[in-house]
């Protein structure tokens, strides 16, 4: 796999001053994506993580950078009025936007939404190396080995062709738990992408610490995954790393508690027939219902954390030679 030519995404750019300083010095900049706003999480709650993800990033000493589309422009680098607007949206008024549909949004105008497969495009095409997001897309569960009743949905995030696709290092708090976690691991293995659980040697488990599965690779510290992280991007093999930070012990769902709800809320949406892109989104809102909104503190949690652990690792990155 080479190392993708991304001149046509580079010219729709409009990167902030502020990002665009950074990246030419080689200081740190994280990039976060904004369907986690638009279509993740409720407002208020939304537009709170937005700004908290932001000064997690500056805490730890990185420049953020959030990335949307507006208008045939991709933004790198997004205001708070901006931020705001995102969280205010009704829905349906911003597009959610994945790889495939990047060329769709662009050209009708208009506010877009990255999802991490379109934030990845664009901060690769800025220069930008770290990004955080909540929990990456995957396999969802029925996506394959349907039966005549449920024939397979083949419904795969295209997450999953991103990180295979663009050398960056992306920092979540696992799969999101409404996956087939094994069938995304495996997915992930097959690409060529390295999935990092760190600090512990179980995969975090996105609202939980565990998933109960062991991680494919761990690392003790943030200092070993930067030195991991530097060491896959300098082969050029052309695919992510994946980094996944356990949710902070205080915020974490009891296992049980949380799962009885996620089971509950695929069962609907099955039977309620949603499906593609409005899936996810309608997951995670029918968990934080049926979870009295207790999933919404834990993913607004965890968010927060990769932020401040990405940009921890941005700072460590930009003293490793990746070249
Ligand atoms: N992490 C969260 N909440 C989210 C997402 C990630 O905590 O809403 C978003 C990301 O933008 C991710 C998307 O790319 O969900 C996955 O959507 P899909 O399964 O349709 O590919
Ligand atoms: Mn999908």
């Amino acid at each position: 796999m080479s190392i993708p030519d991304r001149a046509g995404l580079r010219a729709r750019l409009v990167v902030a001053p502020e990002v665009a300083a950074a990246v030419a010095a080689g200081r740190p900049v994280v990039a976060l994506e904004s369907t986690l706003i638009s279509h993740g999480l409720p407002w208020p709650d939304n537009l709170a993580v937005a700004r908290a993800s932001e000064a997690a990033v500056r805490d730890s000493g990185a420049v953020p950078a959030t990335i949307a589309i507006h208008d045939g422009r991709i933004l790198v680098g997004l205001g708070d009025a901006d931020l705001e607007l995102l969280a205010r949206s009704e829905s349906g008024t911003v597009r959610k936007v994945a790889r495939p549909s990047l060329a769709a949004a662009l050209a009708a105008g208009g506010w877009g939404a990255t999802t991490v497969s379109a934030t990845m495009l664009a901060a690769h095409a800025a220069g930008i190396v770290v990004m955080a997001t909540g929990g990456i897309g995957g396999v969802h569960r029925g996506a394959i080995g349907g039966t005549n009743a449920h024939p397979a949905t083949l419904d795969i995030s295209t997450d999953l062709e991103e990180l295979a696709a663009t050398p960056m290092a992306i920092v979540c708090a696992g799969p999101k738990a409404i996956l087939d976690v094994p069938a995304t691991l495996e997915y992930l293995e097959t690409r060529g992408v390295p999935v990092v659980a760190v600090g512990q040697t179980e995969l975090p488990g996105f609202y939980a610490r565990t998933s109960g599965i062991r991680a494919p690779l761990s690392v003790p510290d943030l200092d070993a995954a930067a030195t991991l992280t530097a060491t896959h991007l300098a082969l050029r093999l052309g695919s992510a790393v994946l980094l996944c930070v356990p949710i902070p012990e205080a915020d974490a769902l009891p296992v049980a508690e949380a799962l009885a709800d996620i089971d509950r809320a695929i069962a609907e949406a099955e039977a309620a027939g949603i499906a593609g892109p409005e899936l996810t989104p309608w997951l995670l809102a029918r968990i934080a219902h049926l979870s009295g909104g207790r999933s919404v503190l834990a993913n607004r949690a965890l968010i927060i954390n990769d932020a401040l652990v990405a940009g921890r690792l941005a700072v460590l990155l930009a003293a490793l030679p990746i070249a």
